[in-house]
């Protein structure tokens, strides 16, 4: 039994599924998606699908939510027709929501009136945070000013180079497994190895496939701290990946 973290999968499928392949991911496994399943790449719509068919199956597969997650989430409650303001939807939509519209065949915020309710479910569904023995697993990281790190939801999406402020006290000791901020997979192993601080970034920048240093799908092993790394074999259209660098 292995226990396996995923993030920043953005839309790109095709690599997703051969990250799982190259995994052999069986029953017995717990894998854990730390967020940021969609926007920016190719299909969005078939990760989500993939995550929830591998849950249905009876895969062990926990999704936590990522601020890509949250700004869609706010782009549904959005619809509600008596809080009918658009900021919160062009938010998400000019940070790469614009490719879950398409993958949706939506071209309004109106259209999201019309979401399947399986997808409404599923990005309700999502979890802020795990806590394992020795890990904590979180989409951006955690804020350490804050009395209680586990009450700061919106940083848990959001935050960014916190690696310096961490007190292990309030993590008993364990190591911070997140995504959300783009690194260079070159260097992920060393910096495992290393350990300056007890927080491990695993987001390769899968989606940013022209950028040096990313393009890649990384999975950790949660016991061994060993990456596996899948290079983005998503055919992305063009437009999208001159979108998804700007
Ligand atoms: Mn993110």
């Amino acid at each position: 039994m292995r226990r396996l973290a995923i993030s920043d999968i953005h839309g790109c499928h095709q690599t997703f599924l051969a990250l799982l392949d190259q995994l052999q991911l069986t029953k017995e496994d717990e894998l854990y998606i730390l967020g940021d399943m969609i926007d920016r790449g190719p299909n969005s719509i078939l990760v989500m699908d993939h995550i929830m068919h591998l849950q249905e199956e009876g895969y062990k597969v926990t999704a936590l939510m990522g601020n890509h997650e949250w700004m869609f989430l706010q782009a549904i409650e959005e619809t509600i027709p008596y809080c009918w303001d658009y900021r919160r939807y062009q938010q998400w939509v000019k940070n790469g929501g614009i490719t879950t519209m398409l993958n949706l065949g939506f071209q309004r915020s109106d259209d999201l009136k019309k979401l399947d309710k399986k997808y409404d479910a599923f990005i309700r569904s999502l979890v802020n945070y795990v806590e394992l023995d020795k890990v904590i697993l979180v989409h951006a990281g955690f804020n350490f000013k804050a009395e209680d790190i586990f009450k700061d939801t919106q940083n848990m999406h959001w935050i960014r180079n916190f690696h310096e402020s961490i007190d292990p006290a309030k993590t008993n000791n364990r190591i911070i497994i997140h995504g959300h901020s783009t690194r260079n997979y070159e260097t992920l192993a060393q910096d495992i190895a290393e350990m300056k601080h007890p927080a491990i970034n695993i987001d390769c920048g899968c989606v940013y496939r022209s950028r040096p240093g990313n393009g890649y799908l990384c999975a950790l092993d949660l016991d061994t701290l060993t990456p596996t790394f899948q290079i983005n074999i998503d055919a992305i259209e063009k437009k999208v990946e001159e979108a998804a660098n700007s």
